[in-house]
């Protein structure tokens, strides 16, 4: 056993406080037994039926696991799970029925059929809450650092004694421990020292691979030896007695409020990694060594007969399989999952009494605090502001009214921004809501994620749309947590993305490539084009019940065209209404982002009636403005800055082909970005972005076809 409780050197320590820690053994061994006979069902009878598509055996983890459970009493505990995590789940109230509708996809299951069985959630507003898990492998720990961060901001801001001592729990497999989610994690909780236990299970294997192609030596505790502010614990999970001793060791040492811990124990996995694997990569003699570590066996010469007799022992397994086999003849008799709503709940919805359908958990609004509506009539108040302007004083505002939004990402905090828009926020809302993160994009996202499941309106900074790439993981996650849950959680957030050209451009800076995020399901997706709107909209995404991207562009934010008086600090878009900019008879142009300004001084020297839309949100869009403007005008140009080829144009050009074909008189024409990265120099940018020249000349082309 290997324990490493010194915060600052590298020292490992080879002993053990020898606490023996409080277990009730009998509620281990009966959740335990219970996960083994769910296995044992699934793997003998269910899924050889195909009544089980998707089979993730825990044989060999339960006792470690139920172990845990016990020491997760902290009020507002948060568990970041995976696909192995079930014993922990069945012994932190998922029921067999639960766990057996899931894995059958029957009605019941927790994500009413729509993810694998065994990725699970349990909200819970008062006792440990396991978020959505996903199928990534690696994609808990980040999560599991925002609910962490939460904690101390519930505890340390808001004043909410029952986070007092609560810890988050980061569960994976020892090959997760390779993956970019862990590091990033890692890195942030014990920078931050974070309240956070990292519970690693070490099987040997990530699929078929063995643990030494995953760290060095294949012991990742001991690698982490020379980490800064990590207690590291280190020992044999198939020994029950010393695995519940350091498991007891190392919650306390992340409860402690000194920062976060790691406890990896050696497991073995007594079945393939699923129900496809049959294990050929392990010979036999490994094989029989590892049912020879079953930690049941050990459990057994543990408990009996010293806490039980073996005739308790029988009877215990006997009642498991009798509990499961109850849960399977009733979920037996529960139909399939409604295939009529399969498509509900990508974004939140309103029930038909016009109000919110809302999820259990997630978001300010299940936590209590119900944002005010806002108002659609502008009362502009003194002279035009430039849209960085607007952006910064809707901040202000917002973090005003709402005590649960936090303003972060890198060099948000003192500096303001590389584009100034959080300019002196932190210094009048102080470093615990206006803060500078460590340069980890995946980890921004994350923690975002983990902090709107505990309550929280979480408002990163992307600082340019390109560098959004390392956190796409964690963006596309977050955007079909509502989906995978049917509704239990959702994770609303605003994630601030500065992209497009400025004054010059390059392949980093420049990006726009918003079709990306209209392909992801479950995000907002807001694209300003002047500083009334940009205050409008983004008021109504911060005050929204969905993730939302609101994308600023660079060559808008100082722009004279984009300057508007400030609309008020009430003032809200809904989403999905375009602006019309010109009526006109001839043609419609549909246009967003830093293209309308371009398109209205195009539209004015065409000497062409043009109507011209600005779609202002592209996610939500508003296909009837565009379906009624074309209707009438039977001629349609769409303007974008994102390349051409599948860019949003196309998906607008296809819906008028199906929905208005007969209406038009002439092709629906793009105008947009050749498929080649952003240039650096002016003089190739101008050359490739619609200018106003190429915008009339289309027009007029397409006026007189
Ligand atoms: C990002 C990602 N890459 C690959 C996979 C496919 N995959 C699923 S599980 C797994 C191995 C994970 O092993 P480990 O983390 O040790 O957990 P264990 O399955 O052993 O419990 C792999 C490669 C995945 N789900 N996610």
């Amino acid at each position: 056993m290997l324990r490493h409780p010194a915060a600052t050197t590298g020292a490992l320590c080879y002993c053990s406080s020898g606490m023996s820690p409080a277990v009730n053994w009998r509620l281990a061994l009966e959740h335990a037994l219970l996960s083994r006979a769910l296995d044992d069902l699934e793997e003998t009878v269910l899924t050889p039926a195909r009544k089980v598509l998707y089979q993730f055996s825990a044989r060999g983890h339960e006792v470690s696991q139920a172990v845990l459970a016990q020491q997760l009493n902290g009020q507002r505990d948060g568990i970041a799970s995976y696909y192995r995590s079930r014993p922990l789940l069945l012994s932190l109230g998922l029921t067999a029925e639960q766990a057996l509708a899931s894995t059958m996809m029957r009605s019941g299951s927790l994500s009413a059929g729509r993810d694998i069985g065994v990725v699970f959630n349990l909200p819970n507003r008062d006792g440990p809450c396991v978020l959505p898990a996903c199928g990534g492998v690696g994609t808990q720990y980040t999560p599991a650092v925002g609910w962490a961060q939460a904690i101390r901001y519930h505890t340390q801001v808001l004043g909410d004694k029952r986070y007092g001592g609560s810890i988050a729990v980061a569960h994976g497999g020892e090959a997760s421990t390779a993956a970019n989610g862990f590091w990033a994690a890692l890195n942030i909780a014990t920078t931050l020292r974070l309240p956070l236990l990292f519970y690693i299970e070490d099987n040997g294997y990530g699929i078929s691979v063995p643990s030494k192609l995953q760290t060095p030596g294949g012991n990742v505790a001991r690698n982490l030896g020379g980490f800064t502010n990590l207690r590291l614990y280190d020992g044999d999970g198939s020994d029950p007695v010393a695995a519940a001793t350091l498991i007891a060791e190392a919650v306390a040492a992340a409860r402690s409020g000194e920062g976060p811990a790691l406890l990896r124990l050696q497991v073995p996995r007594l079945s393939g990694h699923s129900g496809q694997d049959t294990q050929t990569y392990k010979s036999a003699q490994q094989l029989s060594a590892e049912v020879a570590r079953d930690p049941l066996t050990a459990l057994r010469m543990h408990m009996v007969p010293k806490l039980l007799s073996e005739a308790e022992w029988s009877a215990a397994q006997a009642q498991a399989t009798t509990t499961v086999a109850a849960a399977l003849a009733r979920i037996e008799q529960q139909g399939q999952p409604d295939a009529r709503s399969v498509t509900r709940y990508a974004f939140s919805e309103r029930g038909p009494d016009g109000k919110l359908e809302l999820q259990q958990q997630g978001g300010v609004r299940p936590a209590g605090f119900e944002p005010p509506a806002g108002t659609g009539d502008a009362r502009p108040l003194g002279a035009r502001i430039n849209m960085l302007t607007a952006i910064r004083r809707t901040l202000e505002h917002e973090l005003e009214i709402n005590p649960r939004l936090l303003v972060f990402g890198e060099d948000v905090g003192l500096k303001g921004g590389v584009h100034a828009a959080t300019l002196g926020l932190q210094q009048k809302f102080g470093e615990a809501r206006v803060f500078d993160t460590s340069l980890s994009e995946e980890g921004i996202i994350g923690r975002a994620m983990g902090m709107a499941a505990a309550g929280l309106m979480p408002v990163p900074e992307i600082q340019f749309r390109k560098y959004a790439e390392p956190a796409t993981e964690q963006l596309n996650d977050c955007g079909t947590i509502r989906w995978r849950t049917a509704n239990r959680f959702a994770a609303p957030m605003v994630v601030r993305m500065p992209g497009g050209y400025f004054k010059c451009g390059d392949p980093w800076h420049s990006q726009s490539n918003e079709v990306q995020f209209t392909h992801a399901t479950g995000w907002r997706l807001a694209m300003p084009s002047n500083a009334e709107d940009a205050v409008g909209l983004l008021r109504s995404a911060l005050r929204g019940n969905d993730p939302t991207i609101f994308f600023e562009h660079r060559a808008m934010l100082d722009d004279a065209s984009a300057r508007r008086p400030y609309p008020g600090d009430e003032f809200a878009i809904p989403f999905g209404v375009a602006r019309r900019l010109r009526a006109g008879q001839e043609l419609t142009v549909v246009t967003w982002g830093a293209m309308v300004e371009r398109c209205e001084r195009a539209a004015a020297a065409s000497a062409v009636d043009v109507e011209l839309l600005d779609l202002r949100t592209l996610v939500p869009w508003d296909r009837a403005a565009v379906l009624a403007s074309v209707s009438a005008t039977h001629r349609c140009l769409i303007v974008h800055e994102d390349n051409m080829t599948a860019g949003f144009g196309a998906e607008i050009a296809a819906v008028l082909a199906q929905e208005a074909f007969s209406e038009l008189d002439a092709p629906v024409e793009r105008l947009a970005m050749p498929d080649i990265p952003v240039p650096h120099s002016p003089w190739l940018l101008d050359a490739i972005l619609p200018a106003p020249d190429d915008i009339v000349a289309a027009i007029r082309r397409l006026a007189s076809y």
